[in-house]
């Protein structure tokens, strides 16, 4: 795969194997393991120069990370739209299906510093920059679709409420702590947004299996001028899964890279992960038709009532080839636009635009990162900056300022019709106030939406992780205020985790929201048994013929198996069949797998059979499908999991394959009795 930014990229690359040592100077190194001595037993000397330049770089090697969203992983793609979008937007990259945009996208926790594990409780960074031919764009989202502020200005407030307490720096990357629930009870805005983080939407199963959100009201602006309100998603075609609470606590122990191992293997077995781009659109006219404001980003648009036109595919098929230089040095900005896409006046958006290239004036050291080759447009640059920290281009001539005579009045705006940005011409009028609009101040209907929206599990599950957060709260005070506050949500999810915190449960209150959006529920989203991870617990002696038969039929699928057993080696089956362990009891654990196919072998020793009733009991309680065949059914008997839900066994090996590929794509199942 090649495209202008993979091009672009290729002249920066540098391959150095078989090749001689130099200094960054380029002068060939006969010596890298000695330093340069007065005698052999004396003082190094300052001339080592080597010594010197070596040292220097690498204590500079480090620079600061992210404030928020440290911890990410990245990848290239593309994006192809659907037809054109002519009529809405004039932008150049959604106008032909024929073209596809390079795309680089980054994916991130928020609060998490930059060696923090990866599932945790919170909301992900999802942040796509596309290499347009007029510009990069970039369309900076999460997986949630609202914000737990209305103003840019509580920024600062909300991240230092939920990074770690300033006085013993505890905890790590997770928001179950007294500042971010004091901040919450304090900030009552926050309510929608924290109905999401305590979802299962805030522990992804993967980054390939989770919708992405602009968040905002942007505006797309077609040729004739005419805009629209439009907010943008992302859908994964994998549909959107997620993991379960105790799961995503023991993966952060066993792999706390658990989702960039999953991405970063994904992509290099082929299976490329894929989201479709979707757009809901508002007329212009309509902006005052709704019961919230359009600018108020705690608000989303329901699907049901604001359909989700899908406009395109983007398709992310190539690693990077070395983190820091890509995925740490990468900028973006939502104030990237291209002709065609437009901001509009929410206030949380606005100090965006502010934000984003400030912050990389510390983190990247100055003025020009966008030459850092990540950065670069596909598209030539030309205007009158100069100079500054880590200056590449050499721009030549007399001339660095417009507008001029000497140099014919170049570089000159472009007109709109030559593709230069104009704004949206959107009449303004009004004090300067700080104040919010009363549109803004209904801060519980949607977070009653989203509760109302919810199946039976999705609501225990929330139930359990505001008991699980406020039960991490030492204030008895703030928990009573969380408890108080989400009364205005739901009766039932204030009393429910009142009850566990052991403060009083809220008698009055509730919502009189009735309204629900099925399209906010997991539980009807796409199904389907690919790429998923099946360990499957082997010992010598198995039935060669009927694991061959069934491993062809998981992988025909697109599943994959992997072997585990008490060592690593080959193991012998009936048949002459071989099979080569990947993983023992010991290197890998049960919650890294989607599913367990346990079939032991002939003489198991005590240990195994612990070890093998281990895994299948965990990836019962995590409500995975289980197969189990010969010894595997006797550990499921052993542990009364046998004809619970989800769980198949049976000795035809066809049968079996195929009822247990149909229960690995149902992901989980809830109504499996779990005590
Ligand atoms: Fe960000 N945000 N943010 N944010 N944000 C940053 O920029 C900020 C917000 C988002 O992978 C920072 O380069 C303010 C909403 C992502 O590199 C910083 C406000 C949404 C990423 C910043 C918000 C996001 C960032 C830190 C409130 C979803 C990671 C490092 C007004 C629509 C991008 C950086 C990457 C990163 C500021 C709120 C998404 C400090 C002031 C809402 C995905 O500039």
């Amino acid at each position: 795969m090649s495209n202008r930014k993979d091009e672009q990229l290729e002249q920066y690359r540098v391959d150095d194997e078989g090749k001689k040592l130099t200094t960054n100077q380029g002068l060939k190194v006969s010596e890298d393991e000695f330093s340069l001595k007065a005698g052999e037993r004396g003082p190094t000397l300052l001339e080592d120069f080597h010594f010197r330049e070596k040292m220097t770089h690498f204590d500079h090697e480090r620079i600061p990370e992210r404030i928020v969203h440290a911890r990410g992983f990245a990848a290239h793609g593309e994006f192809e739209v659907y037809e054109s979008m002519k009529e809405y937007t004039r932008a150049g990259f959604l106008q032909d299906p024929s073209v596809k945009t390079p795309v680089f996208v980054r994916f991130s926790t928020v609060a998490g510093s930059r060696g923090s594990a990866e599932t945790v409780r919170d909301a992900r960074g999802f942040a796509t920059k596309f290499y347009t031919e007029e510009g990069n764009y970039d369309l900076v989202g999460n997986n949630i679709p609202v914000f737990f502020i209305q103003d840019a200005i509580k920024f600062p407030d909300l991240v230092h409420a939920v990074k770690p307490e300033p006085h013993n720096e505890i905890p790590q990357a997770a928001s179950a702590h007294d500042t971010f629930w004091d901040f919450v009870a304090n900030n009552q805005e926050a309510a929608h947004m924290v109905m999401w983080t305590m979802s299962d939407r805030a522990i992804p199963r993967s980054l390939r299996m989770m919708e992405g959100f602009g968040v905002h009201t942007f505006r797309f602006v077609n040729e004739e001028g005419k805009a629209r309100f439009v907010k943008f998603h992302w859908k994964p075609v994998l549909g959107t899964h997620s993991l379960v609470w105790d799961e995503a606590q023991k993966i952060n122990g066993k792999d706390p890279d658990f989702h960039r191992r999953d991405l970063y293997d994904s992509i290099e077995n082929g299976d490329y992960p894929e989201y479709e781009l979707g757009v809901q659109m508002i007329e212009e006219e309509d902006e005052f038709k709704f019961d919230f404001d359009l600018l108020d980003p705690t608000k989303l648009w329901p699907e049901e009532e604001i359909p989700v036109k899908l406009i395109g595919k983007m398709t992310l098929n190539r690693n990077v080839d070395n983190v820091f230089a890509e995925t740490e040095q990468v900028a973006f900005h939502p104030g990237s636009v291209v002709p065609g896409i437009d901001f509009s006046n929410d206030p949380l958006l606005q100090g965006r635009l502010f934000s984003y290239t400030d912050t990389q004036l510390i983190r990247l050291g100055g003025p020009n990162f966008h030459e850092l080759p990540i950065n670069r447009p596909v598209c030539p640059f030309f205007n009158n900056q100069r100079d500054g920290y880590g200056r590449h281009t050499i721009n030549r001539g007399q001339v660095a300022y417009h507008k001029n005579s000497l140099a014919a009045n170049t570089p000159s705006p472009a007109s709109a019709e030559e593709g230069g940005y104009v704004h949206y011409q959107e009449r303004v009028e009004g004090y300067k106030i700080r104040a919010r609009s009363d549109s803004f101040k209904d801060h519980f209907s949607q977070a009653t939406l989203f509760w109302n929206s919810m199946s039976q599990p999705e609501k225990e599950h929330i139930i359990e992780a505001f008991s699980f957060e406020l039960g991490k709260v030492k204030s008895e005070s703030v928990q009573q205020q969380v408890v108080d506050m989400f009364a205005n949500v739901s009766l039932e999810l204030a009393q429910g985790f009142a009850e566990a915190i052991g403060v009083t449960p809220p008698e009055q209150g509730g919502s009189n929201v009735t309204k629900s959006s099925p399209a906010l529920s997991q539980e009807k989203t796409k199904k389907s048994p690919e790429t998923r991870k099946v360990g499957v617990i082997l010992d010598d002696g198995f039935n060669g013929p009927e694991v061959s038969s069934v491993l062809d039929s998981l992988k025909t699928k697109g599943l994959q198996p992997e072997i585990i057993s008490s060592k690593l080696g080959k193991l012998k089956g009936t048949g002459g069949i071989e099979q080569k362990v990947e993983h023992t009891f010991l290197t890998c654990d049960s919650v890294l797998f989607d599913s367990i196919y346990a079939v032991g072998g002939e003489n198991a020793s005590k240990r195994f059979h612990r070890d093998a009733s281990a895994f299948l009991q965990e990836a019962f309680m995590h409500f995975k499908p289980i197969g189990a065949t010969h010894e595997g059914e006797k550990w499921l008997e052993a542990n009364e999991m046998k004809n619970s839900p989800g769980v198949v066994s049976g000795q035809n090996p066809e049968k079996f394959a195929s009822a247990f590929i149909e229960a690995i794509s149902e992901h989980r199942h809830w109504d499996r009795e779990v005590v």
